[in-house]
């Protein structure tokens, strides 16, 4: 009523903005936050890691939730309001003359409310639209202040709050995330020295060398702009008619094509910062750094025909799984790395270190565990957060420099222009979500939506008048490492820059054979899709260049014959890695067993009631995510008196939505399943899907009317197709589990494949 609202604080969800003795707790909070740090998500301060022992960990300087909680809207018990807090009595009518008359031009709140929905999008981002976000924070594992400055390095233990933001590169906002396309893996550190983005991807390198032919390849891999078509897909004309008269895009090409562009989740999959970076120490002394994110989960990538179905069944994939992950409390997990070396031994390795179409083989230098990212919240808004984040490839922190990569140097400028269009001009550090923990303070004054109230007269430097400040940090703040650099004004690139074939080859023969597989399989799958031969032939002739085996594999899904290789761009002969670089998806297992895996069990009328019961705990038990699977939602009839509840219907969640299956036991021999072709193509997937299967005493007739064979094509028995009696069910069990924490049967592989 009025005169309640009349009493009502000015704005208690806004908090912290005037102190917390303004803060008035609402119904179901526990306590009152004594200070910002005390609003900061429990999970982050309750979960310490190993490295740094038990007990509340250190927030030091980076109070991330107490910025970002000022801005949270809670409505739970609130009155309606229009946006300048004048209570609505009516949301549901419009104002007229007479109930069948005219709408009332005066009719504010009608008005106000169309305006801003009217105004609700905003452009999506040119590329990257498609991406899903949460927060956490960074641990530092050691002190690094030897070889940088940077303070999130600084000592052992040390958190920093981060906000992550992974994407897909080329679909619009609204495309499916299982598309065949490299995965953005993008890191906001909030340090107490500023901003840190880390705009990386999860593959180490990139189509391009130099930023001059950004926007050619972004065209060519967008829809063709005739007929804006195909959506979030590489394989069309355009695309492979640029790659084809590209050969600095050979190495890409093979990782794009490989299962890394597929990734079961963006939990399992690695990230790098792609260029070659520095870091800076205290007294200026400066080394290269390349950036390598390692997931704790593994790395995991689907099988293309399911990535496929499961851009129908849930287009969602990826973002669901990491909100369900972080809302389950299986929080992701990936290990910083670092490969440090100096300019000399940058100068000694057989390619150009500013060169983002290289990489650097772990075995020439090796990576270093410097850190733990940890993602323990989901944003509260995925517009407030996750669109509105802004990553600019230019925000570093003293201590993080950058090298002369041509790409890298672009990408300086490209971000930050970009925000001014999709974010409406030049204040989008004051949106929430971008806006730094350490304070602001300079002389950059007005534009759209500033929020900040400058005091004073003075927004000029130098100043006298306001004692000279904000004044210069000198050596506290940010400098540039002196490099010196002199040369002729020239448009070109250096000599080792052209050696375009020999590490596109390292990554073909690191590949396990499955592996090499399914890249042969997805340029066939791409070329297929090409429209003019003539494109298809020059690919060839690219990846002839690569390796003899691969253009041959090639040429043969094609149907075609293997064309001479390209002339090469350089006289230098190809450098011969070796094929130890642990560069196979398969090299990378992880640790974390078999968490977040969802098993189906397909249950029935006459189902095992109480085995079922049993294996469902027992799943949970490892931190799977068991589902009962049937024909229909609602109670299913047991073997014992009680009933079980099936969750999901084979409609609603079909095969491609699961790591693995069980068919329980039916005790009396009969299951209706066997009759359900929904249920026999479900396993039929499973089984081509390269997923482990168990199935339970006479659960095993289920498999064989689904013509699942239990031997592999050499005679062998199929690790993943186990059959258990009853009674051995804890060693099935227990084999079960072995095999999908290995997450697929690979050996089971094949071009067809089979039944
Ligand atoms: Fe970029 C977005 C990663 C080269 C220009 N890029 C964007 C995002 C990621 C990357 C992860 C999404 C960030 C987010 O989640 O908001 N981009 C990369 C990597 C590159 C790269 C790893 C090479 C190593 N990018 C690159 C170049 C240019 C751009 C060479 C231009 C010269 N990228 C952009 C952009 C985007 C972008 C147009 C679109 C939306 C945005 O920046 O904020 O400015």
């Amino acid at each position: 009523d009025a005169q309640s609202a009349a009493e009502m604080p000015y704005n208690t969800t806004k908090a912290l903005e005037y102190g917390d003795a303004a803060y008035v707790p609402h119904e179901g909070d526990t306590e009152t936050p004594t200070s910002p740090l005390a609003t900061a998500s429990t999970s982050t301060e309750t979960v310490a890691s190993p490295k740094v022992g038990a007990g509340q960990p250190d927030l030091g300087d980076n109070p991330l939730d107490g910025p970002l909680d000022r801005v949270r809207v809670d409505d739970s018990g609130r009155m309606l309001t229009t946006n300048f807090g004048v209570p609505v009595a009516d949301n549901q009518h419009s104002l007229k003359a007479g109930l069948r008359g005219p709408t009332l031009m005066e009719d504010f709140i009608l008005r106000e409310k169309l305006t801003h929905f009217d105004h609700e999008r905003i452009p999506e981002r040119v590329v990257h639209a498609r991406g899903s976000a949460a927060h956490g924070y960074f641990e530092s594992y050691d002190d690094l202040s030897a070889i940088t400055r940077a303070a999130l390095f600084g000592a052992p233990g040390k958190r920093t709050p981060v906000f992550v933001r992974f994407s897909t590169a080329v679909g619009e906002r609204g495309s499916a995330d299982t598309v065949r396309d490299v995965r953005g893996f993008a890191v906001k550190f909030y340090t107490e020295q500023g901003n840190w983005d880390l705009v990386g991807n999860n593959i180490p390198v990139f189509f391009i060398q130099d930023a001059m032919k950004f926007p050619d390849v972004v065209h060519a891999l967008k829809p063709e702009p005739h007929h804006a078509m195909p959506q979030a897909q590489s394989a069309h004309d355009t695309y492979w008619d640029f790659a084809s008269l590209s050969p600095e895009i050979a190495h890409m090409l093979l990782w794009q094509m490989s299962d890394r562009a597929i990734p079961r989740s963006y939990r399992t999959m690695q990230g790098f910062g792609v260029h070659t970076f520095r870091l800076v120490n205290a007294r200026g002394a400066s080394v290269f750094c390349k950036f390598h994110w390692t997931p704790l989960a593994g790395t995991h990538s689907l099988v293309w025909d399911e990535a496929l179905r499961i851009a129908g069944a849930d287009p969602d994939f990826h973002r669901r799984d990491l909100w369900e992950a972080i809302d389950s409390g299986q929080f992701p997990e990936w290990e910083l790395g670092l490969q440090v070396f100096s300019e000399a031994q940058a100068a000694r390795l057989p390619f150009d270190v500013l060169d983002a179409t290289k990489l650097v083989p772990e075995e020439l230098v090796p990576l270093r565990a410097v850190g733990k990212l940890v993602l323990n919240r989901n944003p509260d808004n995925f517009f407030a957060e996750t669109e509105q984040v802004a990553f600019c490839a230019a925000h570093v922190v003293p201590g993080i420099d950058f090298s002369n990569d041509p790409l890298l140097q672009g990408r300086l400028h490209s971000y930050i222009d970009t925000q001014l269009t999709r974010l409406g001009g030049p204040n989008f550090h004051e949106i929430a979500i971008n806006s730094p923990v350490a304070p602001i303070h300079n002389n950059q004054r007005e534009g759209f939506h500033r929020q900040q109230i400058n005091r004073g007269r003075v927004n000029y430097d130098p100043n006298s008048l306001a004692g000279g400040c904000p004044f210069q940090a000198g050596a506290r703040g940010f400098v540039s490492v002196p490099e010196a650099s002199q040369g002729n004004q020239v448009r070109g690139k250096p000599a080792l820059f052209a050696d375009h074939y020999s590490q596109a080859r390292l990554f073909w023969i690191s590949q396990a054979p499955v592996e090499q597989d399914h890249i042969v399989q997805a340029f066939r799958f791409e070329l297929t899709r090409v429209q003019t031969p003539a494109v298809r032939k020059r690919v060839l002739a690219l990846l002839a260049s690569v390796d003899e085996v691969l253009v041959t594999r090639v040429a043969a899904s094609l149907g075609m014959d293997v064309p001479a290789p390209l002339p090469p761009a350089t006289d230098r002969p190809p450098h011969p890695y070796s094929p130890s670089s642990p560069l196979s998806l398969l090299s990378r297992p992880g640790s974390v067993g078999i968490a977040t895996r969802r098993v189906a069990l397909l249950v029935a009328p006459g189902v095992d009631g109480p085995q079922t019961r049993k294996l469902y705990a027992a799943l949970l038990d490892l931190g799977a995510a068991p589902r009962l699977v049937g024909e229909q939602i609602g109670k299913v009839a047991a073997s014992d008196d009680a009933p079980l509840d099936v969750e999901l219907s084979f409609e609603a969640g079909p095969s491609v939505l699961f790591d693995a299956v069980i068919v329980p036991d039916y005790p009396d021999g009969e299951c209706t399943l066997s009759r359900d072709a929904r249920a026999l193509e479900f396993l039929r997937l499973q089984f081509r899907h390269l997923k482990p299967m168990l199935a339970v005493g006479s659960g095993a007739v289920l498999l064989r009317t689904a013509r699942i064979p239990d031997r592999l094509p050499d005679g062998e028995a199929d690790p993943g197709v186990i059959a258990a009696d009853s009674c051995d069910l804890a060693d099935a069990l227990a084999q079960f589990v072995a095999v999908l924490s290995r997450h697929r049967v690979y050996v089971r592989d094949t071009d067809p494949p089979r039944l």
